[in-house]
């Protein structure tokens, strides 16, 4: 099981409405081509790859919002923060961090965003690790630096070095002080405003 899937099954242990999101998704005919080009199976321009990857947000911001209205929790497996990170990382002409934020710009918000950092060398050690087409130890370590740019109020870094036991530890006490910040009701905020 996803450590994303743990995080909502621990949720809904404790009585938290919650579920597991994960972007891209790969099933709409914009996800399908999202695979096809993660998988090396096509070639497209990094611009247009881009802005398929917001796409694929904006897609599902109804069905986000109507279940975040309906009082989900919902713990999403990578977001728009990917989307900037990974472009900016290919370090294309044009397309610089400001660029990759734009096209997110108004999408709902995450209350918090959990960072889980391992060194580049010890991804690559994982299986099922280089398939795919940004799995290279350069473009990650390139990604991780864009990720810092990136990190503002609602980010939290967790070490993903330490033991699964102490990753989740930690992991389960920044969902319990964001879910409980929630349940003050703080208005919906929107992405990069
Ligand atoms: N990725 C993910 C992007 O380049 N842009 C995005 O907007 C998102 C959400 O796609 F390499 C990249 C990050 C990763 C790949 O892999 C998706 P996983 O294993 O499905 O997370």
């Amino acid at each position: 099981m996803s450590k994303s899937q743990r995080l909502v099954e621990y949720l809904k242990s404790k009585g938290v409405a919650a579920e597991l999101w994960r972007f891209p998704d790969r099933f709409t005919a914009i996800g399908r081509m999202i695979d096809s080009y993660l998988s090396g199976k096509t070639d497209a321009d990094d611009a247009a790859v881009h802005l398929l990857f917001s796409a694929n947000r904006w897609e599902k911001r109804e069905a986000m919002l109507a279940a975040l209205h309906a009082g989900q929790t919902l713990v999403v497996d990578r977001y728009a923060y990917s989307g900037a990170a990974f472009t900016a990382a290919k370090k294309v002409p044009g397309l610089d961090l400001e660029w990759c934020k734009a096209p997110d710009k108004g999408l709902p918000a995450p209350d918090a965003v959990i960072y889980l950092a391992m060194k580049p060398e010890a991804a690559a050690l994982r299986g099922g690790y280089g398939n795919e087409r940004y799995e290279k130890e350069e473009m990650q370590k390139e990604v991780a630096r864009q990720f810092s740019l990136l990190a503002d109020d609602t980010w939290h870094t967790v070490d993903a070095a330490q033991s699964i036991e102490d990753v989740e530890i930690q992991v389960r006490d920044i969902a319990d002080s964001a879910v409980a910040a929630c349940s003050e009701g703080p208005a919906l905020r929107l992405l990069w405003e």
